[in-house]
């Protein structure tokens, strides 16, 4: 039985706007209307922060599309410039960006300074993406006519962010955006809105032209997304949420012809192969379901085992699970913290009691929630049509099934909407390169647990988005080809 060291003084929240910016801005909701933000942890209300309502919502998109040339005439150099001093101050206060990453979203600080690092990565990417905006020249095929291709910024963006990384997410939509010249409206999610505060603070401190970031912070995310849209000022949508919410934003930006990034839920296999190094694969099993506590959208979701290894497999991840330390993210060696809000732990339960119902059997944990804290848990027995092989999990829950050969546990892997990540631990190099082809995602992890970084173009196929965050491919994404045609 876990146990839960949950009961400590929350260290005091750092310094952080808390009301709207517009047009270099900071100022209330309109309405005047607040709204609290808590620490899952303790459940008590760290700040309350403007509570943006429609109206709002048209001056930020107005102040970003008033910003467009001021921000499409600084030079290639000059945008870069910017991202690089965003880069270095991120890193230079890492400890209070991480302090309050876990103030406010739950994970423990080591994850925390782990995901400063990962966002300023992402500005230094794009400071470098900044100089390389190019084009070329080419010829129609009767040779007559000169075709000379240019990119160009799309134009003021909409960036809708998630609770479950939140200064990551708002990085990797700002550090291409700017990178390519487009202002932008950022929307953070209402559990977790104090983080794009100062990361937009600290933008403007680096010397960003007002209007180039604007934040709004709201507990009414349709009226204020709704109204952004609407205006038809926003060019494009960059979204990163569940599915659901994905598939209403894609049908209302559809009105106004607008690109769309999204990226949307996972199921992620985690595929573990007779020959794999079992050690290794333990390790990566880890990583990929416990980081954040399972709340990530490339968290493994469904583990699929070889029958012969199953049984050791399943006892080494138990006894690692088992021994987590579950605590609030401030305290010493706290490896596992809350769930995000009660409907998150309402999820968790719903989870468990119908895998239980269906016959699944508990290899560790368990236990009931205490609090937003709840037990990592391993389960093996775990018939198909189970709910948690079918939705996104999003908790510190660990499924295990078992397969005999390796095309059932590819089909397996494939039988969902989903196709964001898959993993796949096997010493056989033929096997991992034919898995790699025949794994529907858009990304997979060979012999690793966490597949994401600055270099890489995430994003997912079939219902998981569109779109790419990262690597060459990220900053196309607020580009648009245009050409000239000119008689040779
Ligand atoms: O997501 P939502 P939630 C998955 C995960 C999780 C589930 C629900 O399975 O359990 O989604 O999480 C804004 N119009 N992921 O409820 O609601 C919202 O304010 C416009 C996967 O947090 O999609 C926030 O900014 N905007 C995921 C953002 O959408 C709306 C990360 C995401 O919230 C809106 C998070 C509306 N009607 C959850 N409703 C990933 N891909 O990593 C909400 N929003």
């Amino acid at each position: 039985m876990t146990a839960f060291a949950t009961s400590t003084l929350a260290p005091s929240l750092p310094a952080v706007p808390s009301t709207l910016l517009a047009g270099g801005r900071w100022r209330p909701a309109a309405g005047g209307a607040t709204f609290p933000v808590d620490n899952p942890a303790t459940g008590e209300t760290l700040i309350e922060v403007a509570d943006a309502d429609a109206q709002d919502a048209l001056d930020a998109i107005r102040a970003a599309s008033d910003a467009q040339p001021s921000l499409a005439a600084l030079s290639p150099a000059r945008r870069a410039t910017l991202l690089r001093r965003v880069e270095a101050a991120l890193r230079e206060r890492a400890d209070e960006l991480a302090l309050l990453i876990t103030l406010e979203m739950g994970k423990p600080i080591t994850e925390s300074r782990g995901e400063v690092t990962y966002a300023a990565d992402f500005f230094g990417w794009f400071a470098d993406e900044a100089l390389r905006i190019g084009g070329d020249y080419r010829l129609s095929p009767t040779g007559l006519t000169r075709i000379l291709v240019q990119h160009r910024a799309v134009g003021p963006c909409l960036l809708v962010t998630p609770w479950n990384f939140p200064l990551a997410m708002g990085a990797r939509k700002i550090a291409p955006a700017l990178a390519a010249g487009c202002p932008s409206v950022l929307k953070p999610a209402e559990q977790t809105p104090l983080t794009s505060l100062l990361l937009a603070r600290i933008i403007e401190e680096c010397g960003a032209p007002a209007g180039a970031v604007n934040v709004v912070t709201t507990s009414r995310p349709a009226a204020v997304v709704g109204a952004v849209i609407g205006s038809g000022l926003a060019r494009k949508l960059s979204f990163t949420g569940s599915t659901e919410v994905g598939k209403l934003l894609l049908a209302q930006c559809s009105a106004h012809v607008m690109r769309t990034s999204m990226e949307l839920g996972g199921n992620a296999p985690f595929i573990v192969c007779e020959d794999a190094d079992l050690d290794a694969a333990v390790e990566g099993a880890l990583l990929a379901k416990m980081r954040n506590g399972g709340q990530a959208c490339t968290a493994a979701n469904r583990f699929i085992v070889a029958e012969s290894i199953a049984p050791e497999f399943t006892g080494r991840l138990a006894a690692r699970m088992g021994a987590m330390r579950v605590a609030a993210g401030w305290q010493d060696g706290a490896e596992v913290g809350p769930l995000i809000d009660d409907a998150a732990v309402a999820k968790f339960e719903r989870l468990m009691a119908d895998a239980l119902k269906r016959g699944a059997t508990i290899e560790v944990g368990g236990g009931s929630a205490n609090g937003r804290f709840v037990e990592p848990t391993v389960l093996s027995d775990v018939a198909p049509g189970t709910a948690l092989l079918d939705e996104e999990i999003f908790g510190p829950l660990a499924p295990i099934t078992t397969f005999r050969e390796e095309e059932a546990a590819v089909n397996t892997a494939n039988g969902t909407p989903y196709g964001l990540v898959s993993y796949v631990y096997t010493r056989d190099l033929e096997r991992a390169l034919r898995m790699v082809g025949n794994l529907a995602s858009g990304m997979v992890g060979v012999n690793v647990g966490v597949v994401s970084n600055a270099a890489a173009p995430f994003g997912g196929i079939k219902q998981s988005g569109l779109g790419r965050e990262g690597g060459f491919e990220g900053i196309t994404e607020y580009l648009d080809a245009t050409y000239a045609a000119i008689p040779v």
